[in-house]
């Protein structure tokens, strides 16, 4: 019998050591154990920050042909090879080590050809490439029965099964379809069912890596890398839910945003060069009575694409005044910001830039030039701390003209004259490194800082908009899924990619609504404000040069249909913002694939075109053309169709009309929701109202109330409200109580509504 490798322990570190390797794992905590062998890599993690070390129980046993690890939810072997297999509580097999040889498949590619793919975007082969010496691969077995989900803003389906995906962060404006490994973002997180049992992978490591998930063979996936340390970690729990709350408390989530970030946002490429064109869509806005909080501002807002400069000339010699009198009529301003800075001696931010040595260099010490849209740029270096204060405190200048917002993109690092070689010299925690460690975090280094720096600039929430993004960029930044095209395929993509990028963490996300490339139609744009409705980041943006797809582009009955959408978008508002607190503390998206709720149902584990919001509503949108009536699957439960209040059994498939007004939405029965006021905007006074619809008899539900503003939340300045009905009984208790309460609450029940008011003396609603 081969020998066992030998092991010490020091705290809750086991390393096993045989002749040819040391293999570490850690109890972070009794669901979570981490997998490393240094291979000579350094720098702290970015996606993980601060000790997630608790102090944990754990055992280890010696087997006669392996060592077991065991917590209170875990047990990992690992065997005389050093292979580690996990298993759960009841002894399930979650993530176990391939045994046999991979077996990959003749591509029968030749050069020329792998050029033309490499060139297409589709492939890095680098990222499997295993005569690279710092190549390393981990293959895990796959089950008959697997699901794979996560992986952030991957194209394709829910379930990842029978694709190969790469991460090295890219800008392809070709449309991403599922023949598509990678995108803009890079979150190497797996959130697994193996015959229905739920486990979490994470490969923590920035370089160029490459998944396959039973592509190149149906007995296994692989997960290889072209360098850095074998880093992974692997996540366990009852129930899926608890997998990404345990991811995110790893990785971190998304904390509580202003309130307005969740009211429609309109946007286009083009509009931002002359303050007469975002006035007159502010004005139509307006005009046609449509709802909406924020307008962005596109590059072209800025003197000749220089970040932190302003085209004043274009908005009337003073755009402070502009932008704070939009404020005070309720829309905010974000506006964009590039990592590109103009190479243009005499224009500050370059200037300082290369007084004080921030920017990127080659090998040999000089300053590394490309190009973006301000033509020659250079490139800060993300990775320093004093570049991130740096960037950070220029966003001030953004946020003292009243910009409620920033938006970075192009942040992948992407560049018009071929990708930035790897070996230019990028920091890492202030350590010199290379852009092949530091691209996939670059964009998360830029959003951290941003983030940085308007909290200190502003004290309120920032609201910051990344299109790069790395595992726990979440913590600092909402997404968008960056340049998608007015396509159906694309509509039907939103679904699959939302819930994907939530279940890794990253519940604020959106995709451009309509599409950014290509041409919309009206009924396009009609299901895709549908469709969308509930995407936690609502924004139609779409290129210059497209057609216009604005709510009033098309006239009616486009028009008419959008602002209903709208309508109805601020009405649930408060459901979101509830949603947002509760995913502050439990990493749980709004924006969820059925699986998430209902994991045990084999037929949710790959629905690509209906989605939930939080536990209680479903959501079935139209996504092909000229369809008027849709199937609909209701998973276990009683539902009731939002519009006619038809009451439905679940685990059947119904057929629903969806004519081109018709989103189909059903409510699960015994829940209660907020139902906001009629607004056109988000204010940020306190509502002196509230409004809750009982879908059933009897139900209870938790509402959050804060000023929707800053920080103050976080000491003590929120109620917390418990709205309870007990068979047509109704209470509602303010059980944390650190806020202006409402002065009036009402609660419909069965279209009775009971209305309950406010006594200061008892604090009680009466
Ligand atoms: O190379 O700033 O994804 O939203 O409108 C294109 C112009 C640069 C890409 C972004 C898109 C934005 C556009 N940008």
């Amino acid at each position: 019998m081969p020998k066992l490798p030998t092991y010490q322990t020091d705290h809750q570190t086991i390393t096993f050591n045989n002749s040819n390797r040391q293999i570490q794992l850690t109890i972070i905590t009794p669901e979570i154990i981490r997998v490393s062998e240094n291979r000579g890599d350094h720098g702290a993690s970015y996606a993980i920050e601060g000790d997630k070390e608790t102090t944990t129980t754990y055992t280890v046993k010696q087997q006669p042909d392996h060592y077991e690890i065991t917590t209170a939810a875990l047990t990992i072997k690992v065997d005389a090879a050093m292979h580690i297999d996990a298993y759960d509580a009841h002894g399930n097999p979650l993530v176990t080590d391939y045994r046999g040889s991979r077996t990959p498949l003749d591509r029968g590619i030749d050069e020329e050809h792998k050029k033309f793919v490499q060139e297409e975007g589709h492939n890095v082969p680098g990222a499997d490439d295993q005569n690279n010496p710092d190549y390393f691969q981990v293959v895990k077995d796959l089950a008959p029965d697997e699901q794979i989900y996560g992986l952030g803003d991957k194209t394709g389906y829910l379930n990842k099964r029978g694709y190969e995906y790469d991460d090295w962060n890219t800008d392809n404006p070709a449309p991403h379809l599922e023949n598509f490994t990678r995108l803009y973002k890079s979150i190497p997180v797996m959130i697994g069912l193996k015959a229905g049992h739920p486990y979490g992978l994470f490969f923590d490591n920035p370089y160029r890596s490459h998944f396959d998930f039973g592509k190149e063979n149906p007995n296994y996936y692989f997960y290889s890398a072209e360098a850095g340390n074998l880093n992974y970690y692997l996540i366990g729990g009852k129930t899926l839910k608890d997998i990404v709350t345990n991811y995110t408390y790893l990785t971190g989530r998304t904390p509580l945003p202003q309130k307005w970030t969740l009211g429609y946002q309109q946007s286009r490429w083009g509009y931002s060069a002359s303050q007469k064109m975002v006035q007159d869509i502010v004005d139509s806005m307006h005009k046609y009575d449509l709802p909406f909080d924020v307008i962005h501002l596109d590059i072209d807002y800025m003197r000749g694409y220089r970040v932190f400069t302003w085209n004043d000339e274009a908005y009337q010699g003073n755009p402070k005044k502009f932008v704070t009198d939009l404020k005070a009529t309720g829309t905010k301003i974000v506006a964009i910001i590039d990592p590109g800075v103009k190479k243009d001696p005499g224009y500050n931010i370059y200037d300082q830039g290369i007084k004080n040595d921030y920017f990127v260099k080659d090998p040999a010490g000089n300053v590394y030039v490309n190009q973006v849209w301000p033509g020659n740029a250079v490139f800060p270096d993300f990775g320093r701390q004093a570049v991130q204060k740096w960037w950070g405190k220029n966003d001030q200048f953004l946020t003292d003209m009243g910009v409620a917002g920033i938006w970075n993109d192009m942040n992948e690092p992407a560049s018009f004259q071929g990708e930035i070689p790897q070996d230019i010299v990028f920091s890492d925690h202030d350590q010199p490194s290379t852009h092949k460690k530091m691209h996939n975090v670059y964009g998360h280094n830029m959003a951290k800082a941003t983030y940085d720096g308007v909290k200190r600039a502003t004290d309120r929430r920032p609201f910051v908009i990344t299109r790069a993004a790395y595992s726990g960029t979440q913590k600092y930044s909402t997404v968008w899924t960056g340049d998608n095209h007015s396509i159906w395929p694309h509509l039907q993509l939103l679904i699959p990619q939302l819930c994907n990028l939530g279940i890794s963490g990253f519940t604020f996300a959106g995709t451009d609504i309509a599409g950014f490339g290509s041409d919309a139609t009206p009924e396009l744009l009609t299901r895709w404000i549908e469709a969308a409705i509930f995407s936690p980041l609502l924004r139609n943006h779409s290129a210059m040069g497209t057609r216009a797809q604005e709510p009033w582009a098309f006239g009616e009955p486009t028009l008419s249909i959008y602002r209903k959408f709208l309508k109805l978008r601020y009405r649930f508002i408060p459901y979101l913002y509830d949603l947002f607190a509760k995913e502050s503390k439990n990493g749980l998206p709004l924006m969820r694939p059925l699986v998430l709720n209902y994991e045990d149902d084999p037929r949710v584990r790959n629905i690509n075109d209906q989605y939930m919001v939080g536990d209680a509503i479903l959501v079935a949108p139209i996504v092909q053309p000229s369809q008027t009536k849709r199937l609909v699957y209701l998973p276990a439960g009683k539902w009731i169709d939002f519009w006619n209040h038809r009451e439905y059994e679940g685990k059947q498939d119904i057929v629903v009309d969806a004519p081109l007004d018709k989103l189909p939405m059903f409510i699960k029965k015994g829940t209660i929701l907020p139902w906001g006021a009629e607004v056109d905007h988000i204010s940020e006074t306190p509502d002196p109202t509230m409004t809750f619809n009982v879908y059933g008899d009897s139900g209870s539900y938790h509402h959050y109330q804060d000023n929707g503003l800053d920080f103050k939340y976080q000491h003590g300045e929120f109620n917390d409200y418990l709205v309870n009905v007990d068979h047509g009984q109704v209470s509602v208790e303010v059980v944390h109580h650190g806020f202006q309460p409402y002065r009036k609450i009402t609660v419909n029940l069965n279209n009775q509504p009971v209305t309950l008011t406010y006594n200061s003396t008892t604090e009680h609603y009466e």
